[in-house]
């Protein structure tokens, strides 16, 4: 018996961007999702979140109706209410903001807890279109973005499918084994097929050092200093490609004068690393000229984070590889997004604020109008204290377009149900891979539910908006922004259901002022910034412990929570600390700083160096209080990016 098949794609913000097929069996009486076989990076399988997302759609804890709500009651509901009423409620708080206090006071807050073009991107035509305030998303890898375009001009590095064909693959602060389980089976099927090695560069014994041949296990925040010795060696040894150097770069004579400082002598006195260990990876790197380097976006969200991009992306360069680098493609392909989200549409201008600092301008009265979706931020942002307080204000309005009752909800004075990826259609654009087809609705919408796009154009109509690209058909503006990204310009073949590649920029184009790449940079130096990657001094004091935190397996941030219960409210610490803070394993304790204090259950673990701790992301510790209570809302000075894994805390028994 034949089986229905739709042919979907995984939207959630993830490296991966699996294709998947949804198969109806007996009878079309009971549907699942797998990862289709014939795409190069999916593989055949999904994770366990892939898995369980028809589950999440169907869950208990979905949003099933308009709902009018008191912000200052978090455990209540609400009242339902129709849609008419909530979109009028909407649209008149909406109208009084812009008399009263114009259209900079309104606030719409995203990130991509979907990432398809018409959910992500295309509704913020109506925000653009009042010329409201916008965040500079700049929660995730922007700064490592802005430290790659320091030295290459842009960010996108290689091809993840071409990782089965490399000899040697080294994952820098990049926990893949768990954060992309594509690319990872990519490079075990390397090693298991091609002899391949892997290399890994993390403090912690992480998921992806357990399997590596090489582990280099480092204090947090020296990866500059580790990325200079590692020159200094290949330098010395004669294993730099001078041709290369000489016809494609420039600047190397100053980053090869930093990098003679970092004898083995002086990495050992900063990092505790043995020469012989850098000397094993050095010689590997030098000789085999089949690599690429992956580079975390976990590792980069620290204080340090891009330097430590910008330092270990020229290793390449060193040895005559054009972008021998992965961070991430989102940059890659030419999409005009500012097409998409009506940016180039408008005259109007939008006042940019720093998302990761979001919690302090609330909280210090800016804003009366804030329209969060796609995005959990009473969870997910830093410095939470000032980010619920500012959601507390009672002369800011709060309005949530959600799939599933979250924690943000809990803030929200009118709650908007969404559909979720399954109910609707779209175009996901990978940050990773090349490949794209539609996504198709595969289950008929929820009965209230509402895309972003329909809300977008309801709010519109109701606020007698008159441009005619707020009403555009959705797919007409996905044709003229993939314009130049297709390599068949025919969007007809996506709409057919067939795969495409996109369109991306060669590997060894470099848009810098000199149009190479540059070891020295000459945009840094213009912004008063070191022309080369400089390795910060470690700064920690007496007692205090740096807090790691990354992504679980069965968790996309907080999403799953519905189908796998609570993000564990756990802390991983070294047999050495817990005994010398008698500290015994699953203890509850308190991590505290001057933000304030969070109750978790300790793992005492040799995973974990001393000095250093790990826990899980994004979660809600013992007595309902936030983790990301904890971390620091410091803007890194490249980028303005976020700082979670340069938390600093201390620790007592409760
Ligand atoms: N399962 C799952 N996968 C995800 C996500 C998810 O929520 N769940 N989220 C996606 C998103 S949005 C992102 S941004 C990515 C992030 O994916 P990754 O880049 O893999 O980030 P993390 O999971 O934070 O892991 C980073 C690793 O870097 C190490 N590290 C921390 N500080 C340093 C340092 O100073 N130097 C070095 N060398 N290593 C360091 C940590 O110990 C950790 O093992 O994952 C994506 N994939
Ligand atoms: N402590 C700590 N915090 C961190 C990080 C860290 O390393 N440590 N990492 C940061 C990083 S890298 C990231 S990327 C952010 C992620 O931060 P968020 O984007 O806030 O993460 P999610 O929890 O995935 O939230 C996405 C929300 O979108 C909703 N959603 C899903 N699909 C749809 C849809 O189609 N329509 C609508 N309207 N909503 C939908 C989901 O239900 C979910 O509530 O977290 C950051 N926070
Ligand atoms: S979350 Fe990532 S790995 Fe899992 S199915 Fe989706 S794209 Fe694939
Ligand atoms: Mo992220």
């Amino acid at each position: 018996m034949s089986k229905k098949q739709i042919n979907t794609v995984c939207p959630r913000d993830c490296y991966d961007s699996c294709h998947l097929i949804a198969e109806f069996t007996d009878g079309n009486q009971r549907l699942r999702l797998k990862g289709d076989s014939s795409h190069p990076i999916t593989q055949g399988f999904t994770c366990p979140r892939g898995a369980k997302d028809l589950d999440r759609t169907f869950s208990s804890q979905r949003v099933r109706f308009p709902y009018i709500r008191d912000k200052q009651q978090p455990d209540k509901f609400g009242k339902k209410c129709t849609w008419d009423k909530a979109l009028q409620l909407v649209s008149d708080k909406l109208k009084d903001t812009l008399l009263i206090a114009g259209a900079e006071a309104i606030l719409h807050l995203e990130y991509a807890g979907n990432m398809g073009l018409l959910t992500e991107y295309f509704p913020h035509r109506i925000w653009n279109n009042l010329g409201a305030s916008k965040t500079d998303n700049s929660i995730c890898s922007k700064s490592g973005h802005e430290a790659l375009a320091l030295h290459y001009g842009s960010s996108h590095g290689i091809q993840p499918e071409d990782l089965i064909n490399q000899k040697l693959i080294i994952f820098w602060g990049f926990n893949a084994a768990v954060s992309s389980p594509h690319l990872w089976r990519l490079a075990l099927k390397a090693q298991d097929q091609n002899q391949a090695k892997i290399i890994v560069i993390d403090p912690r014994v992480s998921e992806t050092a357990k399997k590596a041949d090489i582990h280099i296990q480092a204090q947090p925040g020296t990866d500059v200093a580790i990325a200079y010795a590692l020159a200094n060696y290949l330098i010395e040894e004669g294993l730099t490609d001078s041709v290369f150097l000489e016809e494609w770069t420039v600047g190397f004579e100053q980053f090869r004068a930093e990098s003679k400082k970092w004898t083995p002598d002086r990495l050992k006195e900063l990092t505790g690393l043995k020469p012989a260990k850098i000397e094993q990876f050095a010689r590997l790197y030098g000789t085999e000229r089949s690599s690429i380097i992956l580079i975390g976006l976990g590792m980069q969200k620290s204080s340090n984070g891009a330097e430590a991009v910008r330092a270990i992306s020229l290793l390449p360069a060193v040895i005559g590889l054009h972008r021998g680098f992965f961070y991430s493609n989102g940059q890659a392909y030419p999409i005009d997004y500012e097409y998409l989200t009506g940016e180039s549409l408008t005259s109007k201008s939008s006042k940019v604020v720093s998302q990761v600092q979001l919690g302090r301008h609330l909280a210090n009265g800016e804003f009366k109008f804030l329209y969060i979706y796609n995005m959990n931020p009473a969870l997910t942002l830093p410095n939470q204290a000032a980010f619920r307080k500012g959601l507390l204000r009672d002369n800011v309005f709060v309005v949530v377009h959600e799939t599933h009752w979250t924690e943000t909800t809990r803030y929200a004075d009118i709650v908007l149900p969404a559909l979720t990826y399954l109910e609707k259609e779209d175009l996901v654009i990978p940050w990773s891979h090349h490949y794209v087809q539609k996504s198709n609705r595969v289950i008929q919408p929820d009965d209230a539910s509402r895309s972003e796009i329909w809300v977008m154009q309801q709010l519109a109509q109701r606020l007698d908006l008159k441009d005619e690209w707020l009403y555009q058909p959705p797919w007409q503006a996905i044709k003229v922004a993939m314009n130049n990204a297709l390599s068949t310009p025919n969007l007809n073949d996506l709409l057919n259901g067939n795969r495409l590649k996109l369109n991306s920029i060669s590997l060894d184009e470099y848009s810098t002022p000199s149009g190479k790449i540059e070891f020295a940079s000459s945009i840094a130096l213009r912004h008063g910034i070191s022309p080369i990657p400089k390795q910060a001094i470690l700064q920690k004091e007496s007692g205090q412990f740096q807090l790691l935190n990354s992504a679980l397996r069965n968790y996309t941030h907080t999403q799953f929570q519905e189908i796998y219960g609570d993000i564990p409210a756990i802390v991983h610490i070294h047999p050495i600390d817990a005994k010398t803070l008698k500290i015994k394993d699953g203890d509850e304790i308190q991590l505290y700083n001057e933000q304030g204090a969070i109750q978790v259950h300790t793992h005492i673990t040799e995973t974990v160096p001393p000095g250093i701790l790990w826990s899980p992301r994004q979660f809600i510790g013992k007595k309902g209080k936030p983790q990301n209570i904890l971390t620091p809302d410091t803007p890194q000075p490249i980028g303005n990016g976020s700082v979670f894994n340069s938390t600093r805390v201390h620790l007592k028994k409760i």
